[in-house]
């Protein structure tokens, strides 16, 4: 996943997925690559944006599904079980000890158990994950609205991204550079499907998806779905985060939007 043919089809692919084509539910399974044209221009990425734009407005609604559409296997991806210490010994305490930091641009730095977030108002639905990789999968998701908690931290006039900062390191870099993160605009931190989910298919978060918190942002690629979050930070620039470019895989070439 590392080497360059990968990263390069991985990003291919992030093009034929983002134009959201001939999409397939009922099980995890290969997303249709009816856009492989797409490839071959030059531009494929702005024209993606533009279409994606004009046919599903980004207020619009990830569509929802039934309970039956459930995957019966739903794929875990990227990191499955964090190699750090601190994060081991909070999953073999049941993450009591856990606490979600809330910081930079809000007015109430908050530090939140989960039972705090339990405790909540709560979203549950049923949504397709589409990786860049090319496969999707169907599961129901609930936690609490990310909108709701930045009303509670107040955010400051400056915010403008908010920022998932993550347990597991995918690279040994100095300086936590290999730290997973992700970041989304106010637009999709207060869309109302933008979860911070606490369960997955009616049982607890389990560790390879992202126990105890990951995010679920319905209308962008599976990597923009933070797993493992210990940390919400309200920024008004990622430019000085790490690589600079706003998440793990922005800094190693992804786009920031990965909007489907
Ligand atoms: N912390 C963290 N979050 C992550 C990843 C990761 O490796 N680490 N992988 C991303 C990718 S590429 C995908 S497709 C989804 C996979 O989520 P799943 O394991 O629930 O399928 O998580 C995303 N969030
Ligand atoms: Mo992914």
């Amino acid at each position: 996943m590392k080497d360059k043919p990968a990263l390069a089809r991985r990003r291919f692919l992030a093009r034929a997925a983002a134009v959201g084509s001939a999409l397939l539910v009922g099980s995890c399974e290969r997303l249709s690559q009816t856009a492989w044209w797409l490839g071959l221009l030059d531009d494929a990425e702005t024209l993606t944006r533009l279409s994606q734009r004009a046919l599903l407005p980004r207020h619009g609604l990830a569509r929802e599904y039934r309970q039956a559409d459930l995957s019966p296997d739903f794929r875990a991806n990227g990191t499955t079980s964090p190699d750090d210490a601190d994060y081991y010994k909070a999953a073999k305490a049941g993450f009591a000890d856990w606490r979600l930091v809330v910081d930079g641009l809000v007015e109430r730095p908050a530090k939140l158990s989960l039972a705090e977030l339990r405790a909540m108002p709560s979203r549950t639905q049923i949504t397709r994950h589409d990786c860049v990789e090319g496969w999707s999968c169907i599961g129901k998701w609930k936690g609490a609205p990310l909108a709701e908690l930045l009303r509670q931290v107040g955010l400051k006039p400056q915010a403008k991204y908010i920022v998932f900062h993550c347990a597991d390191s995918l690279d040994e870099l100095p300086d936590n550079a290999g730290q997973y993160y992700e970041s989304i605009d106010l637009e999709d931190a207060f869309h109302p499907q933008t979860i911070l989910a606490y369960d997955m298919n009616d049982q607890p978060l389990p560790v390879p998806y992202g126990a105890p918190l990951r995010v679920r942002i319905e209308r962008q690629l599976g990597y923009k779905m933070a797993k493992y979050i210990m940390r919400i930070e309200a920024v008004e620039s990622f430019a000085g985060i790490k690589g600079g470019r706003g998440g793990y895989w922005e800094d190693r070439g992804y786009e920031w939007y990965a909007g489907i």
